[in-house]
């Protein structure tokens, strides 16, 4: 199985996606998603310039071999480009090997260890009664696990909170989370992090006043708080009994995590925007973490993943993987084979694409009563429509940034 032709397509159907698509001399294509919000070019690049030369005349069947070339030979390791673009090959050449071999992907990595995967949705508002609505909506629609974000008094716009008014009225659809605006320039929204302290908790306490003890809940801190900070959160939340609080702090101190670990149960989650192994090194080993917050797609694929969550599993450290819409239905499909074959899965993050993606990308998977499959199809299943995708052109979209009340520009 020879690599004969390697494309990359731009698509933004509701959103951008970068894609990968790899095809044999017998004809066998794989995808790979690349998709790096904010940034999606510099993937692009990554691959057309320097990468689909590398990969025309090799073998498809060496994955290994492949991931290790490719992340050895660029010298330059690491890295969120890079990452996401050795992902999108890893996963093209797995896609490809489950199409040879006529089996769907979690199959060639082991079986599925369980019947289907236990997904969280992403329930927000402006107010606790927004809020309450938004739960509504995701139990009507299946969801068993709900992560919670709501305004904070005196704050304009804050991430994760589907007061994203420019979608709402351009679409007329209430989309719960699409950070990324369309447009030349960033979007400016505002922080402060007392004001956020003092809320969440009673938002946490009126919630399980009107859901009750057992509906699993999330939250996100979206690196925002200093260790100390963090570590008042976690502990003001245990009455409320958290799945995961997610990303307290800033992702580049790992060691943040240990002061936060000292004061508080509340378990914790960190990883989307980390992108090997070693950025887990530590805080696997010292137990700082609860689950693994890494998209397949921002890690150096399954490949790459699979042994980040191998060693996790020494610690008894779940799966948490990525999903918002910004993982494309490829991603999501290589999350979805690889959390339902490994032992230490814990939860999937799960947001419905937009009606126009699902034109480009046919996908297989199964969504029921709270648990997705990857359906049965061989290699991924999922399939591009290039017609489709050539109807939506790239449009430049960057995530906002926060400024404080000062104006300093704070972590969004
Ligand atoms: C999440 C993430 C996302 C990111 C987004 C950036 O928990 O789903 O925090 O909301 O902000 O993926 O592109
Ligand atoms: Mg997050």
């Amino acid at each position: 199985m020879i690599i004969e032709k390697a494309e990359v397509v731009v698509t933004s159907p509701d959103r951008n996606f970068v894609t990968l698509k790899l095809t044999t001399d017998e004809g066998i294509t794989g995808l790979g998603d690349a998709t790096l919000n904010g940034r999606e070019l510099a993937v692009v690049s990554y691959l057309r310039d320097h990468v689909v030369q590398l990969l025309l005349g090799r073998d498809a069947s060496r994955i290994e071999d492949t991931w290790q070339f490719l992340y050895r030979s660029a010298y330059w390791r690491r890295g969120p480009v890079t990452m996401a673009s050795i992902a999108a090959v890893d996963m093209a050449l797995w896609d490809i090997k489950g199409k040879a071999a006529g089996m769907p992907l979690y199959q060639l990595l082991g079986g599925a260890s369980r019947n289907g995967l236990l997904a969280y949705g992403h329930a927000s508002g402006k107010t606790t009664q927004e809020l309450f609505d938004s739960v509504r909506e995701h139990q009507e629609a299946g969801y068993k696990a709900i992560r919670i974000q709501t305004g904070v008094p005196g704050l304009k716009s804050i991430y994760g909170i589907a007061s994203n008014a420019t979608f709402e009225a351009n679409t007329g659809v209430r989309y719960d989370h699409e950070p990324a605006q369309r447009g030349a320039l960033p979007n400016e929204e505002d922080w402060d992090t007392r004001s956020y302290l003092r809320h969440v908790p009673t938002v946490f306490e009126a919630v399980r006043n009107e859901f009750g003890p057992e509906l699993p809940l999330l939250h996100d801190g979206h690196h925002r708080m200093t260790p100390i900070q963090a570590a008042q959160l976690g502990k003001s939340l245990e009455p409320y009994d958290l799945f995961w609080l997610e990303d307290c702090t800033p992702a580049e101190n790992p060691e943040a995590l240990r002061l936060v670990r000292q004061h508080t149960t509340t378990p914790l989650a960190i990883g989307e925007i980390f992108n090997t192994v070693w950025d887990y090194q530590q805080i696997i080993r010292e137990q700082l973490i609860d689950y693994v917050r890494s998209a397949v797609t921002h890690t150096g694929g399954i490949t790459h993943l699979k042994k980040v969550l191998e060693y996790a599993s020494q610690y008894q450290i779940k799966s948490g993987m990525h999903g918002p819409t910004d993982i494309s239905p490829v991603g999501m499909a290589a999350a979805m084979h690889l959390g339902l074959a490994i032992h230490n899965f814990g939860i999937q993050e799960y947001m419905k694409h937009g009606a126009k993606t699902d034109s480009v990308f046919r996908q297989s998977f199964s969504w029921q009563d709270g648990f997705l499959h990857p359906g049965d199809q061989p290699g991924l299943g999922v399939e591009l429509d290039t017609d489709e995708a050539g109807k939506y052109p790239y449009v430049q979209a960057y995530l906002p940034f926060n400024r404080l009340a000062d104006g300093t520009i704070h972590d969004w």
